[in-house]
């Protein structure tokens, strides 16, 4: 990777991505891009404003920068995506087929997340292997595997080097995620360190994947230089670091806040959701492929999220 291009650099993944590549391949060979104005991200970098379903702006951006790796990070979430499939499907889809085509166009390395949302009800819920029935439920779902399909079709068909991983959830301490099933896991730190309690929409016993920002944002980079000729696999691997319920977490986090409580308002929609996902997937083949091998546990996760959000408290950010 020389020249990135980060389309949907605003969300979750994106910003804290964008700052990551900025700091291993140099500030001015990274280039954030997203369909609004932010300030932060053009501070130490390129930002341009492009909606990525203007397929004509996407190359031109592409084409002007000289840019060889893109990273499509646009995406509507599992929960939100419920809410207007159609929107979903032209968002996800719209963003996922002009990224390829461009990427094909000008030869570029293509990295779109994929997300254990590609998984159904019918998938083994347990070590749920690389390669199995995927038939998701959800919108969000479908999208994910159709892109994960496609993004190989492009690769058999034309050559474009396009990888994947399968996401869990993401704990960040930096940007709020929005939309998605898993939210609660980080929401659940935010309102622990400000209220000392917690209402939870996900029901006590429910198991999912998740994990770290930093290990995600790793996996991002590793899987990306990795060397092609051990790749078996490509879209999208299997990627895990953590599996627990919100008792779980909510134990985890009272080791640290004695008095912390968690009740519960379940949301139906988000439970029927992730009970569709596997409990924890099996993601030796990453291991295998291309060295995949995360650091976080949710231990040392609740330690940091409860202090840097802690600081950011006192500090009135949040
Ligand atoms: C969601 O909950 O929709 C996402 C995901 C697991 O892909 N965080």
């Amino acid at each position: 990777m020389k020249r990135i291009l980060i389309v949907g650099a605003g969300g979750q993944i994106g910003s804290e991505l964008t700052s990551l590549l900025r700091k291993l391949y140099g500030n001015s060979n990274v280039v954030a891009a997203d369909m609004r104005e932010c300030k932060d991200l053009g501070a130490d970098g390129p930002f341009v404003v492009l909606n990525a379903l203007d397929a004509q702006t996407f190359g031109y951006v592409v084409n002007k920068y000289r840019i060889d790796t893109i990273f499509n990070l646009v995406a509507l979430l599992s929960a939100v995506g419920e809410k207007d499939p159609q929107l979903a499907w032209n968002i996800n889809m719209g963003a996922l087929m002009n990224s390829l085509d461009v990427a094909r166009q000008y030869e570029c390395r293509l990295f779109t997340p994929s997300s254990i949302g590609a998984f159904g009800p019918e998938s083994p819920k347990e070590q749920t292997p690389q390669d199995t029935i995927m038939r998701p439920l959800t919108i969000y779902g479908v999208c994910k595997v159709t892109g994960e399909l496609l993004s190989d079709y492009y690769y058999h068909r034309y050559g474009v080097d396009t990888r994947s991983v399968r996401f869990p959830g993401i704990v960040s301490n930096v940007t709020l995620p929005g939309g998605g099933t898993t939210d609660y896991a980080v929401e659940i730190y935010y309102e622990a360190v400000r209220d000392g309690r917690f209402t939870c929409p996900i029901p006590a016993d429910v198991y999912m994947d998740m994990m770290y920002m930093p290990d995600a944002l790793n996996a991002c980079v590793q899987l990306m230089e990795a060397d092609p000729t051990r790749l078996r696999h490509r879209n999208a691997f299997n990627v895990t670091a953590m599996s627990f319920t919100p008792e779980i977490i909510a134990d985890e986090i009272c080791k640290h806040i004695p008095a912390f409580e968690m009740d519960y308002r379940i949301d139906p929609l988000k439970e029927s959701i992730a009970r569709s996902w596997p409990n924890a997937l099996d993601d030796h083949c990453a291991r295998e492929e291309w060295g995949w091998n995360p650091k976080w546990t949710l231990g040392d996760m609740t330690e940091d999220m409860l202090y840097v959000v802690g600081k950011k408290c006192e500090r009135g950010e949040y």
